[in-house]
């Protein structure tokens, strides 16, 4: 690998002459005159120039080779300015040449709003996986939505989550060509919109590879009605335009009510349609003298990023047969051999359900392509002697639902889960009827995560040390040198110079902390950090009335041998699900509480971060000394939050779930803290667990429970801390007490915490735990997962 490299060579002259000139020519104004922004926006001009010949000789040198496309409803890319800088191998550079006519770097970077095209771990895996396919070489298209509208800004009011537009492009986008003459015309039931791709760079590691990620908006054909307009009725005349635009306003509408059903899917068939057209239209163009649609998955695999791009396989079987006049048996073949399926949760409600009528209403012709698909695939049971019973979990189309995740395993050559357990719950359970008939289609592929982004760019002191204990950087190539580290597993210098790097970046993320939320933070206490977003299965509510509990203690025993904490949590709750906003409420209270106390404020903190996002997570995963990963047992697909945090040396305080396991299984258990309940004991106890018992039997947690409405902590009457109090032992309409076993794992929880404190003060012994932490996290490299993609599923 590292012979390959091609450092896009940096004439540092030519590279400020055409700055300064891009910086002029695009403000018109003399360069003492321009802003930061203006700054901003001139540097990603320059690069997208530099880059642009890779880029072209990328997209025209392979058409005629197998290539992967990853369709995915969300792509969480974050910035990428200084990402950019550092897979070109430019970043130093450019940053002194900025710095020597006084351009400070950091202060124009903020100026880029996240990409937040995302939600969370889904979007985010897709970011990584681009950005470690263009490093592998791998020739992998991403396929999504451009949304105006980011995930919303999360603003803490009062402590309540408030929502915020996220018009992250208002400014301009620095980072995306719009190609015009590669739009679509997408043909609704009721409605026929443009689709104007936004092509954006992905840039290999230092290797000179551009892959492409291309991301669709949708535009009316005409920007007004005339004639509406010339009759005084302004309103009219751009509704069609506005009601073009609103099928990519926004990540996420709403969805409690139908129209927002019904706008959900019709993204979904969008960005699908364009993609799909896209794909059909160049292979029939490059594949002019000896076109035959066979052939088509020889050159193409669509990886299916969850259940929201599946739509694309009816839509593929349509432009086969509507448009190129295939027969629709012969449509079904090529199609089953093109797509493959991933997998990423669990959760029932997450397993995306359309009812027929709403699909009738978008796209009516993919309702009957798999509702013939649906008839063949129960006549073939039936064939082979299956009851209607028995066939009852394959169907596609039950009581009027169509079962996109049915679909996608029928019409798939693989089917993924994203850690091993969860791989395993996948063909023990959730899809277990499947696994039985087809298990050859099951396969794992274990998470990952760039260790561009998440190392050499947000903690570039650990990454100088790596370097330099390793004497090279070649395992920013191959994650998997990292293991070398442990040679110096005993070297106290080294074991110093460990935990020296994870305070200097305590520091900063303290001053941070300092700048964004106003509060005070030690950095030599310990840095217990949950960031991911708000879920009950994520128990973030574990974490948080732990700290009341323990609060109540120090209060009550001010002289207990503790080792100053801080708390930091964050994520965004979804605008809908209101339990998820009470936590968040309860995090601010709790802080809010904890941090005015003078008798324990020395000891504890607790900082609810605003709006958690990929630019805040660069700074908080290089100081934390405790990673939170305490979903309950079965819950969590993996998690990759778990793995920033492992490369950057904090120790896990993790339940056995996800890829929590195969940490431990690396990074071994003795490194990291366990606890709480396995799966199958999870499973056995579920119909006869009683939180009450637990409630009754264990002070602290009543302690912590009663809290919830002693009135000692204030939820500004929202009764939010009694429905949480409710969900955990007093449940309300049918649903069941303590559905994530908090009550069940709080003691352990407690007893890990304990430990912690005890240990964290054998700094040595800490540091040899971080070192073997960032020394066996090679694994979780993205590198691996999506070479992993390569050879086994797509197979080129
Ligand atoms: C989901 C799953 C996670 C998993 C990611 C990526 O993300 O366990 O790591 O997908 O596969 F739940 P979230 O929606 O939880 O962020």
């Amino acid at each position: 690998m590292k012979e390959e490299i091609m450092k896009i060579k940096l004439n540092k002259n030519k590279f400020m002459e055409d700055y300064i000139e891009n910086l002029q020519r695009i403000t018109l104004k003399n360069f003492e005159d321009t802003s930061d922004k203006d700054k901003y926006f001139a540097l990603c001009d320059t690069i997208m120039e530099r880059i642009n010949q890779e880029w072209r000789d990328c997209k025209n040198k392979t058409k005629k080779t197998k290539k992967a496309y990853y369709f995915s409803a969300e792509f969480l890319v974050g910035r990428s300015l200084g990402n950019n800088l550092i897979n070109l191998g430019i970043y130093d550079e450019v940053k002194e040449l900025l710095d020597e006519i006084d351009i400070d770097f950091e202060s124009i970077e903020n100026f880029e709003d996240d990409a937040a095209l995302g939600n969370g771990g889904l979007g985010r895996l897709a970011a990584c996986f681009m950005d470690s396919a263009a490093s592998q070489k791998i020739d992998m298209y991403g396929y999504g939505v451009r949304y105006r509208e980011g995930l919303f800004k999360q603003k803490i009011e009062n402590g309540f989550q408030v929502e915020e537009g996220d018009h992250w492009i208002k400014d301009g986008d620095g980072w995306s060509i719009r190609v015009e003459s590669d739009s679509k015309i997408v043909k609704f039931r009721d409605q026929t919109v443009k689709a104007v791709p936004y092509d954006m760079p992905m840039l290999g590691f230092e290797n000179g590879q551009v892959n492409t990620l291309r991301l669709w908006q949708s535009e009316p054909f005409e920007e007004f009605d005339f004639s509406y307009f010339n009759n005084f009725q302004y309103d009219k005349a751009v509704e069609e335009k506005n009601r073009a635009e609103d099928i990519t306003r926004v990540l996420y509408p709403n969805d409690i009510q139908r129209e927002g059903k019904v706008l959900r899917l019709k993204q979904q068939y969008f960005f699908c349609s364009a993609s799909i057209q896209d794909l059909v239209e160049k292979y029939k163009k490059y594949f002019e003298n000896d076109l035959q649609f066979e052939n088509f998955p020889k050159y193409h695999v669509i990886q299916l990023n969850d259940t929201h791009p599946i739509v694309a396989i009816p839509e593929l079987i349509r432009v086969l047969v509507d448009e190129n006049g295939i027969d629709f048996d012969r449509a079904v073949e090529i199609t089953k051999k093109t797509f493959a399926f991933t997998n990423h949760t669990v959760l029932q409600e997450a397993l995306e359900t359309w009812p027929k009528d709403i699909m009738l209403e978008v796209c009516p012709r993919c309702f009957d392509i798999i509702e013939k698909i649906n008839d063949k695939l129960v006549e073939d049971f039936k064939a082979k002697g299956l009851s209607e019973e028995a066939i009852d979990p394959y169907r596609i189309i039950r009581y009027d639902q169509i079962r996109m995740a049915n679909l996608a395993i029928v019409m798939s050559i693989s089917v993924n889960g994203v850690a091993k357990l969860h791989t395993k719950i996948l063909k023990d359970d959730t899809f277990n009827h499947w696994y039985k008939i087809m298990p050859e289609k099951f396969n794992n592929k274990t998470n990952g995560i760039t260790p561009r982004r998440w190392l050499v760019y947000s903690n570039i002191r650990l990454s100088n040390f790596i370097t330099d204990k390793l004497g090279s950087d070649d395992w920013k190539y191959d994650l998997n040198k990292l293991k070398e580290l442990e040679k110096y597993l005993e070297d106290d210098k080294v074991l110093e110079e460990i935990n020296q790097i994870k305070y200097e970046n305590k520091k900063d993320l303290a001053r941070y902390i300092l700048e964004q939320e106003n509060i005070v933070i030690n950095p030599d206490s310990i840095f217990d950090i949950q960031i991911k977003r708000i879920h009950e299965y994520k128990r973030q509510h574990l974490n948080i009335l732990h700290i009341i509990n323990l609060y109540h203690r120090i209060k009550k025993n001010p002289d207990m041998n503790f080792y100053p904490t801080t708390f930091i949590l964050g994520g965004k709750a979804a605008p809908g699900y209101f339990r998820a906003k009470a936590i968040i409420k309860l995090a601010n209270e709790v802080a809010r509480v904890i941090n005015k106390d003078p008798d324990v404020n020395k000891k504890l903190k607790v900082v609810f971060i605003e709006n958690y996002r990929v630019s805040y997570g660069e700074k908080l995963f290089p100081a934390a000394d405790i990673s939170e990963q305490i979903s309950t047992a079965g819950k969590e697909a993996s998690g990759t939050g778990n793995m920033k945090f492992m490369l950057n040396g904090a120790l896990t305080l993790g339940t056995y779930d996800g890829a929590n396991i195969e940490i431990f299984e690396k990074a071994g258990v003795e490194n990291n803290y366990i606890f709480g309940a396995k799966v199958e004991e999870l499973n056995s106890i579920r119909d006869s667990y009683s939180p009450k018992e637990y409630y009754h039997k264990n002070s602290d947690i009543k302690d912590a429970v009663d809290s919830l409405v002693s009135g000692e902590l204030n939820d500004d009457n929202s009764y939010m801390f009694l429905d949480i109090y409710n969900s955990l032992i007093n449940p309300q309409g049918g649903e069941k007490a303590d559905s994530y076993f908090l009550l069940k794992d709080f003691e352990d929880y407690k007893k890990v915490h304990e430990k912690i404190n005890e240990e964290y003060s054998d700094r040595k012994t800490w540091a040899r735990k971080a070192l073997k932490n960032i020394a066996n996290a090679g694994y979780f490299s993205s590198d691996r997962t999506i070479l992993e993609y390569a050879k086994d599923i797509w197979k080129i």
